[in-house]
């Protein structure tokens, strides 16, 4: 392969309704696109789902668009990779930075996947060409709101929902959907909102509720209240924001912290690490399945093909494109089946192709590196 420029943008998308969590509530997305453009023309697209502000993680839009500027593009110069490995290993000496990495990543695989002219998913080793989708809810107004808002998803065909928790919206909020859906599929996610002392309350409403999936309810590092949370539950305690690389995984595994992996390409620093992790965490007796970050169409086009790869079991986060944005940027986006599932497209790389006024309106800024001839 050979790389002649790579494209940072920085782009912004208002979402459809605010999306609240236990570390913020976000009303319009930022984030970046990076493509990487071959000598014969081609180009590939990544996502870097980084937000404005480093809340999720220490990561943010800024952060990574320096980390591109300063650190990734000066090393590519010097000494320019030839294709997928050399990309990867380029950027393995630096620390962190994994979203950023991640889009890069990203972008040189839908690259690949283009010039060979197969799709990314059946590369990974992907199979179905449907894959199960589940839709992450945000804290709501009232428990009254939130249950009509899960009712909506529900008539669209989405068959497990998954709510966003925090200390004052759980009981409550619970109780009221138990008792409009008593026997749909629910999961929670409190993005570290409980203080590691309170594994004794969290597990008295998830049992009360019939909670299936309780993810990342404690702070990243406190992975023993999380094994403690585990023993003996009626339910799967899932990590997110406490798994990042190889090692973090293997010592919830040790722990018996995780039987539920949420795999974000971004978090983990890119989809090749994403599937390993997978792959890991399977052979250890959990199971895995592909989270979310609000992504653009890039970005879930991204998600789709991954989420394709066998070794994920469980229904991803990655809803259909209205859910997010009233405008997708893709030129087709993605729709939800009657049976809770999203089509895998069946075209070369991600499948997916911009719509050019759409992309344009939700641009910001941009720079082009030339990188070689
Ligand atoms: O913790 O899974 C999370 C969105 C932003 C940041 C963190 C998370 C989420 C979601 C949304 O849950 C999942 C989606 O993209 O639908
Ligand atoms: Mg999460």
């Amino acid at each position: 392969m050979r790389y002649r420029s790579l494209t940072v943008e920085q782009l912004e998308l208002p979402l459809v309704e605010p999306f609240e969590t236990s570390f913020g509530v976000e009303l319009r997305r930022q984030f970046l696109l990076v493509s990487l453009r071959s000598s014969d023309g081609l180009v590939g697209w990544g996502e870097c789902v980084a937000t404005r502000e480093p809340l999720y993680s220490e990561e943010s839009t800024g952060g990574a668009w320096a980390f591109i500027h300063e650190n990734v593009v000066p090393r590519w110069r010097q000494r320019p990779p030839t294709a997928l490995k050399g990309v990867r290993d380029l950027m393995r000496p630096f620390r962190g930075n994994r979203m950023a990495k991640s889009a890069i990543e990203q972008a040189a695989l839908d690259l690949e996947a283009r010039a060979k002219r197969r799709a990314l998913s059946s590369w990974f080793g992907g199979r179905r060409r449907r894959i199960e989708v589940g839709v992450s809810v945000g804290i709501q107004s009232t428990p009254a709101a939130l249950a009509r808002r899960v009712g909506a998803y529900l008539e669209q065909g989405y068959r497990r929902i998954k709510i966003k928790v925090m200390p004052g919206w759980d009981v409550l909020p619970l109780a009221a959907l138990r008792r409009a859906y008593p026997s749909i599929e629910l999961w929670v996610d409190a993005n570290q909102g409980y203080p590691a002392s309170r594994v004794d309350t969290v597990r008295s409403w998830a049992e009360r509720y019939e909670i299936r999936q309780v993810e990342q309810p404690f702070p990243d590092r406190a992975l023993s209240a999380h094994a403690a949370l585990a023993r003996n539950a009626p339910f799967r305690v899932c990590l997110d924001e406490s798994v990042v690389d190889a090692d973090s995984l293997e010592e919830a595994l040790r722990l018996g912290a995780v039987q539920s992996l949420n795999v974000k390409a971004g978090r983990v620093g890119g989809p090749v690490a994403g599937i390993a992790l997978a792959r890991r965490a399977t052979r250890a007796g959990a199971v895995a399945w592909v989270g979310g970050m609000l992504e653009s169409g890039i970005g879930r086009a991204h998600s789709v093909a991954l989420a394709s790869h066998p070794v994920f079991t469980l229904p991803g986060d990655i809803s259909a494109s209205d859910r997010y944005y009233r405008e997708e940027i893709l030129e087709r986006p993605f729709v939800l089946n009657a049976d809770g599932t999203l089509d895998v497209p069946s075209g070369v790389g991600i499948g997916v192709e911009l719509d050019p006024r759409a992309h344009r309106r939700a641009l910001r800024r941009r720079k082009t590196y030339t990188l070689g001839r």
